[in-house]
């Protein structure tokens, strides 16, 4: 074996090489092997460090300039590739490729999204979510760039600044992160009633989703088909999580936010490095010009949904999401959404905030990117071939051969490549007629700002109505200024008289009178597709059930447990005060997960499996009683055995319908025990 590097002698150092084997040896950037990366070369032995040292400055070099600009909204994601399958064409309604044909594949990445936080910032805060689709179709590559909830603050672009800057940390302190509970969000939102609806949906258990595989996405605009023919259509965008929607308790996501900061991106990824793939359904809510006309809102504006039941959703594919990245940076960080990438068969609307996003996202990819040839980058590059006459710019990856960089030429006829032409069959706007003067205003039609969230206020259950009233009672609660308080009450009356009184007890404040509306609110009818808890999906797939066991248990009911927990397609992770191997009735087992480093909160269910001496020592310990009293007070179900009841009385846990022997666990941890809540807090 060769000598290792001494560094006192100089001799050796073969063993440097991080190459073994058959794995590449390690080089410079520009090709040269190295010997040696452990010291820097110096004069003598402990003498100083010589500017010659080409390696220690590359390294160093390349090292200080790692990072970029994170995104100016949306800074933490995470993604996933996988492919879209059209299961119902539409050329009836769209030209586009991917809805061509049943069975149709499209590769796809998605990233999933926090809005307000950076980067290192933690997954479970209170915030709108991300949900952006990079479809790689074989016409260009079409990104579907939405969020999880239907309907977005404001109506016009031009406000996108203002929005942005009220949320993120308020300017002088550089606090709160990832958090909208704060003056300067709560000044904006009082001051512009348009952003109520999507603050209504924000502040009810949409904001705190369990797992980016259990939530909704929605294209938001109102977009364009448009048929071989040239006929167009309007178009909504949605995507159904096949495991359901689910949401956290607020508690519970505070709580997980010092648990597990990755908890979102640690779920998606272990789910798929599993195999237990998340599946989404893309639906579309399409219409014409005359049903536009004929609802009471206007389909341009972003704060408004359309109701199912004025349109209702049809199911046109699945994605699935199959394969975690290789690598965060070249798939997540250097990954470049735009909506103005559409293909032919898919068109813009004129909705005022689609449209100033259809520059936004363009300029912003020059400034995080470093280059106007960030679509080279292996993630953004279509799949499809693509050339065109734009040529050069900074980190040009490509060699063009020839001379043909302009567009009309002749060269062929010296019998030269000519370069790309365009084509008949490429991508062409729908002939939309325009008339009209130059204007800044705002179309009457965008005027009502209440109708729509009171009908989500109407549309949720008495506890998502409960969560709705005491997240905002919260969120002004942190709000140092009384006049925004005041403010946005007399914005609530508007919505619902209840809702406002409701956190104007929970503030200890008296109701300031209704602000005027621009327009009267009108009653529209409430849709159980906008609550949560409606349509709630009794399922274990993808759930996560946290089992306690300690000296003495016995082996044989864990392990009927954690199978039984398997077969409903849940994930079982044991749990107990010591990870190595434990005594048990009939056996030894190691656990998974050590008691202190695993709270409930990171579980859908638990179960208790304990001896009696075991639950006795454990009612001493508060990482025990926590565990327990924690997973009752977040409304979720709690199997045990009689072993185990002296850790349940400590925790104050009382019979209901979630507290079950250990065999109806699995069916009992499909479920959240809402009616338990009213007896555990003071719900506003
Ligand atoms: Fe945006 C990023 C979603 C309005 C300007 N936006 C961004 C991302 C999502 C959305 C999911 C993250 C993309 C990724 O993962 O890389 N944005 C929306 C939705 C909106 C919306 C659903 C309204 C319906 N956005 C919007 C407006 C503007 C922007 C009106 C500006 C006029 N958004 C940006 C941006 C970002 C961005 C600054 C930051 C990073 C990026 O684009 O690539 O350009």
């Amino acid at each position: 074996m060769a000598k290792p590097y001494d560094p006192t002698t100089g001799e050796g150092g073969e063993t440097q090489q991080i190459g073994r084997g058959d794995t590449p040896k390690l080089t410079t950037n520009h090709g040269a092997p190295i010997s040696d990366n452990q010291n820097s070369l110096r004069a003598g032995t402990r003498g100083p460090t010589l500017l010659e040292d080409f390696i220690l400055r590359e390294k160093i070099f390349h090292f200080d300039h790692e990072r970029i600009p994170e995104r100016i909204v949306h800074a933490r994601g995470s993604v996933a590739h996988g492919y879209f399958e059209c299961s119902d064409p539409i050329p009836e309604l769209s030209r586009a490729s991917l809805f061509a044909k049943k069975g149709k594949r499209t590769e796809v990445i998605v990233r999933f999204s926090t809005v307000a936080g950076g980067a290192g910032s933690v997954d479970t805060p209170r915030d709108v979510r991300g949900f952006a689709t990079k479809f790689y179709t074989d016409e260009g590559n079409w990104d579907l760039v939405g969020n999880n909830i239907p309907v977005f603050f404001i109506q016009d672009a031009l406000k996108f600044p203002d929005l942005v800057h009220s949320v993120k940390m308020e300017a002088d302190r550089g606090f709160p992160q990832a958090a909208s509970a704060h003056d300067t969000f709560w000044d904006f939102v009082s001051l512009m009633p348009e952003t109520l609806h999507t603050v209504l949906w924000a502040m009810s258990d949409r904001g705190i989703p369990r797992s980016y595989r259990m939530m909704e996405g929605f294209g938001i605009h109102t977009f364009k088909l448009v048929n071989a023919e040239g006929v167009e259509s309007f178009v909504k965008f949605h995507w159904r999580p096949r495991l359901g929607t689910q949401s956290l308790v607020w508690d519970e996501s505070a709580k997980l936010q010092g648990a597990d900061n990755d908890y979102h991106r640690r779920d998606l990824w272990e789910a798929i490095a599993a195999g237990d793939y998340p599946e989404y359904d893309l639906a579309i809510q399409s219409f014409d010009a005359a049903l536009a006309d004929s609802l009471p809102y206007d389909v341009l504006d972003a704060t408004k949904i359309i109701p199912e039941k004025d349109v209702p959703l049809r199911v046109i594919g699945r994605m699935v999401l199959d394969r975690n990245p290789d690598n965060h940076f070249a798939e997540n960080e250097q990954l470049a959404f735009l909506p103005s990438n559409v293909v032919p068969g898919i068109d813009f609307s004129d909705d005022p905030l689609l449209q100033g996003r259809l520059f936004s996202y363009l300029d912003t990819q020059k400034s995080r990117l470093g280059t106007t040839n960030f679509h080279q980058i292996p993630v953004n590059a279509p799949k499809c071939p693509y050339a065109n006459m734009m040529r050069d710019g900074m980190m040009q990856t490509q060699i063009p051969k020839g001379r043909a960089n302009y567009e009309p030429n002749s060269l062929d006829e010296a019998g030269e490549d000519p370069g790309p032409r365009p084509s008949a069959d490429g991508f062409r706007s729908a002939p939309q007629p325009v008339e009209g003067e130059k204007l800044r205003i705002r179309s009457e039609t965008f005027a009502d700002h209440y109708s729509q969230p009171r009908m989500f206020w109407k549309s949720q259950t008495e506890n998502e109505q409960a969560h709705i009233a005491s997240a905002i009672t919260f969120e002004l609660s942190k709000v140092a200024l009384d006049h925004i308080r005041l403010r946005v009450l007399s914005q609530l009356r508007n919505v619902d008289e209840a809702l406002a009184e409701r956190v104007a007890k929970g503030l200890a404040l008296d109701l300031p009178k209704a602000a005027p509306p621009a327009k009267e609110p009108i009653d529209l009818e409430p849709s159980a597709a906008l609550s949560i808890q409606k349509r709630w999906n009794a399922t274990l797939q993808g759930r996560k059930v946290g089992i306690l066991f300690d000296e003495g248990s016995h082996k044989s009911a864990l392990e009927t447990l954690i199978k039984s927990v398997k077969d409903a397609g849940g994930t079982p992770f044991t749990i107990a005060p010591k990870v190595g191997g434990l005594t048990l009735q009939g056996g030894e087992m190691k656990a998974d997960g050590q008691l202190a480093g695993s709270p409930s909160w990171l579980f859908d269910g638990v179960a208790l499996v304990l001896a009696e001496d075991a639950a006795r020592r454990l009612a001493q310990d508060s990482a025990a009683v926590g565990f327990v009293a924690d997973a009752y007070a977040h409304l979720k179900a709690i199997g045990h055995d009689e072993g185990a009841m002296a850790l349940l009385d400590r925790a104050g846990v009382k019979p209901d319908a979630g507290v079950v022997d250990l065999a109806k666990l699995p069916k009992a941890a499909t479920l959240r025990y809402w009616d338990r809540e009213a007896s555990l807090r003071d719900l506003a």
